[in-house]
């Protein structure tokens, strides 16, 4: 565990370089919640339905836009209208896993517009340090300012929850590298568990380094689906390192998505307490 996952959400907003972390943890101790929702349905109704209902509750919204059936301008423009209504912050769940020059096209332009509306975007470092290098670079350009100046960030997917995943390692211990080294877009990781102690030849830990862990595969009611998903509980999440928590088919396919939002914001937030405490 970390030095800085000890701190309270107000104090790591404070103290942050980057402006959007800064934002997301002030959203977080606003709203008293450490809650990323996955919204992972396929119409733009059901989408921004669940992101109004459930807004109030969240700090974050992870979206996979390419699964939606009518995607159109007005999903996103009414995502964003949301996320100010609401108070949260958009995290386009795209992975993007391929050259430097690939991926500068599909994060900023493209059929997805994808850095105009998402605040919070994700990449594998599977092709090595450029893409982590490209995306950086894109965030730190010109024509990216107005985006900049609302706050964007990166995390690198470092683990993942599934059966078998081969995200262990050297992948994981490069990950923290390149987190390392491009500081300026790099907010944090998604994976499994606080990686500050992760021991690399490439790289040390520097003073104040504070990156944002969040951990996906968080349900109440299950332990896995029947292809490969593992889940544990906000508890066990925080305990390990979460910071945020992300949770999908847990709450939005609840019978009471409401209902259950509020359960696992509450448990998060306790876990969290404990955890500071
Ligand atoms: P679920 O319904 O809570 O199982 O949804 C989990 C979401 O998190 C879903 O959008 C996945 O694409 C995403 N996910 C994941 O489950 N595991 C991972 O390691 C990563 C993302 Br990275």
């Amino acid at each position: 565990m970390s030095s800085s996952s000890k701190l309270p959400y107000g104090v790591r907003a404070k103290n942050h370089p980057n402006l959007l972390v800064r934002k997301l943890f002030a959203i977080a101790e606003a709203k008293q919640t450490n809650v990323t929702v996955s919204a992972d349905v396929t119409t733009t109704k059901e989408l921004l339905d669940l992101a109004d209902r459930l807004g109030p509750h969240i700090a974050v919204l992870k979206t996979h836009i390419d699964i939606l059936s009518d995607l159109s301008p007005a999903t996103t423009t009414g995502l964003a209208q949301l996320a100010e209504k609401h108070n949260f912050l958009i995290f386009e769940d795209r992975k993007f896993i391929d050259i430097g020059n690939t991926v500068q096209k599909q994060y900023h332009g493209g059929a997805l517009r994808i850095s105009e509306w998402a605040h919070i975007i994700n990449c594998s470092i599977l092709p090595g340090e450029g893409i982590v290098q490209a995306l950086t670079q894109t965030a730190a350009s010109n024509d990216f300012l107005p985006y900049a100046a609302e706050g964007r960030g990166l995390l690198i997917l470092a683990e993942m929850t599934s059966k078998g995943s081969l995200a262990t390692g050297t992948y994981t211990t490069r990950s923290v590298d390149y987190a390392r080294r491009y500081r300026q877009f790099v907010m944090g990781f998604v994976c499994n568990r606080s990686l500050s102690a992760e021991q690399s030849t490439e790289t040390s830990r520097e003073d104040g380094e504070d990156f944002v862990v969040f951990t996906t595969g968080v349900n109440l009611a299950s332990a896995g689906d029947a292809l490969g998903q593992q889940y544990q509980t906000p508890q066990s999440a925080v305990a390990r390192g979460a910071d945020f928590i992300i949770a999908g088919r847990g709450i939005y396919a609840a019978p009471d998505p409401v209902e259950a939002v509020r359960r696992y914001q509450q448990q998060g937030w306790q876990a969290y307490l404990e955890r500071v405490a």
